[in-house]
């Protein structure tokens, strides 16, 4: 068999992981070998006795910084025994967002290499020599990348091939179609005085199509004026 999609996290809290991961779909699929999870403990890479991976800022101020020479032993490990090329992303709200695009380009690839900072970051030297890209999932602090990397194997994961069966294809998401989702109903057809609408009881499945084609398209323009923009700009070419 073929090597299976690989994520590797750096990290000093391996604890954290597989987490939510192991469980539901991506632990199915992690349990069926279909991609697979390595933690590496940054501070395994610290070279003194106290293990020490962090430091004060130069030029003073709050907080401590994850030292580079720590970080890149880690990554340089990490590297060396890899194969194949693979993506070294460094999670922070200062990367360009994360999007569906990237997340579908990362499952086409052999796997990633994910960094979580800790404390106010890391020295930005390390970012620059290890040619880290940055990725951000929002305009929000966490106390660590840790979440953040979770969150995005998690998207990423759901796309490899076999993880999802043919329940739902991901192609078909309005999201890869620039579309937020049409709305959703089930059982029962009436909950507290509302009802469900009644073209999706018709069995009428191209009025269903052209009805949720036209509220996902309402939902996106209503909500999300970029998505729009750009839904409307492919269209008309
Ligand atoms: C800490 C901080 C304290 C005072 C003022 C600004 C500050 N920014 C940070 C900060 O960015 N800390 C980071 C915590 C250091 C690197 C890892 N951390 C992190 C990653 N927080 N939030 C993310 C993250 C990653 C991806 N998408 C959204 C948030």
């Amino acid at each position: 068999m073929t090597e299976p999609w690989a994520a590797t996290v750096l990290t000093l809290f391996p604890e954290m992981f597989p987490g939510p991961l192991g469980l539901s779909l991506a632990g199915t699929a992690l349990a069926n070998r279909l991609w697979a999870l390595e933690t590496v403990d940054i501070r395994a890479f610290a070279s003194d006795k106290h293990a020490t991976v962090d430091d004060a800022p130069f030029g003073g101020g709050p907080g401590m910084v994850m030292r580079a020479d720590v970080l890149a032993a880690a990554l340089d490990a990490v590297q060396a025994r890899s194969k194949v090329s693979v993506p070294a992303i460094y999670l922070s709200p200062r990367g360009p967002r994360l999007d569906q695009r990237r997340v579908q380009s990362l499952a086409e690839g052999p796997g990633v290499t994910l960094v979580c900072g800790r404390f106010e970051g890391v020295d930005e030297r390390v970012l620059a020599a290890r040619g880290l890209e940055e990725l951000s999932l929002g305009d929000f602090v966490l106390s660590g990348g840790e979440p953040a990397a979770i969150a995005t194997l998690d998207a990423v994961v759901r796309l490899l091939p076999g993880v999802m069966g043919d329940a739902a294809s991901p192609v078909e998401e309005s999201f890869e179609r620039g579309l937020l989702e049409y709305p959703h109903y089930t059982r029962p057809r009436v909950w507290e005085g509302r009802e469900v609408p009644e073209v999706l009881l018709s069995g009428n499945h191209q009025q269903i199509r052209n009805w949720r084609q036209s509220e996902a398209e309402r939902v996106t323009r209503e909500r999300r004026d970029d998505l729009w923009r750009a839904y409307q700009s492919k269209a008309k070419q």
